[in-house]
């Protein structure tokens, strides 16, 4: 698999997996936060930010979902990649449907802009990206924070009033992260037999069926949208 070394693409470099087989998702590198205050390198401006996803990826997905929620549209623009990420990683290919070029740094492949941002950078290169055209960086690669911080940092600049993380309710919000966490943990089996890949499958996918069940159940119970 690839990832950049120094700043340099490599196509062999990438181990997703421990010495038992087992997926391993690797620390995300760019974690500066926007933040709403006087002191802050990051504030919440329209037209500042930037979001690079790709709409085969689902935490990408869900960074779209929460710039609509809180009609964040004009505030923050988004390139799209191809969705099918080849050994050059991703890629902006315009001439597809659904996909644009990149508007703001001209790149080619994604993996262009993160040496950008740092050109001695050792990472795999994931979307979604958040980029501020003002400094000309990556402030945040991890969706989680990224959410986050468009849903509690960006209301000066947003135009729905929409609380995506209510006091009160925090709590349980963190703990349905819970499955977020199982569901994106999957065994790879990359130099192992297969029936040692297929125990370590059913070894990780164990904790998402009860998880799903949980949450099933919770839905259920508290019908949280009416
Ligand atoms: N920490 C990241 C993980 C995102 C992620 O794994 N994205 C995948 C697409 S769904 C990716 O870009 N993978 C490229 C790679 O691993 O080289 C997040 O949740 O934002």
């Amino acid at each position: 698999m690839n990832k950049l070394v120094d700043g340099e693409w490599h196509t062999d470099a990438y181990e997703s997996t421990n010495e038992e087989g087992e997926f391993e998702r690797q620390e995300t590198t760019f974690r500066d936060r926007i933040r709403d205050g006087p002191d802050a390198r990051f504030k919440p401006e329209s037209g500042r930010y930037h979001l690079y996803v790709s709409y085969a990826c689902p935490w990408a997905h869900r960074t779209l979902l929460v710039r609509a929620l809180k009609g964040l549209e004009d505030a923050i623009t988004v390139n799209v990649v191809d969705p099918f990420r080849a050994d050059d990683g991703w890629q902006f290919t315009p001439e597809k449907d659904g996909c644009t070029p990149d508007t703001v740094n001209g790149a080619d492949y994604l993996r262009e802009v993160y040496v950008q941002a740092d050109p001695d950078v050792t990472c795999r290169v994931t979307v979604p990206v958040l980029w501020d055209k003002q400094e000309g960086t990556i402030v945040n690669n991890e969706s989680a924070e990224i959410i986050r911080m468009l849903d509690t940092e960006m209301d000066a600049v947003a135009t729905r009033d929409v609380d995506l993380y209510p006091e009160g309710y925090r709590d349980e919000v963190d703990r349905i992260r819970w499955l977020g966490r199982r569901a994106r943990r999957p065994a790879v089996p990359r130099r192992r037999p297969p029936h040692r890949g297929r125990r370590l499958h059913v070894h990780h996918a164990g904790p998402v069926r009860p998880g799903l069940l949980h949450y099933t159940h919770y839905f259920h119970r508290s019908r949280p949208w009416r």
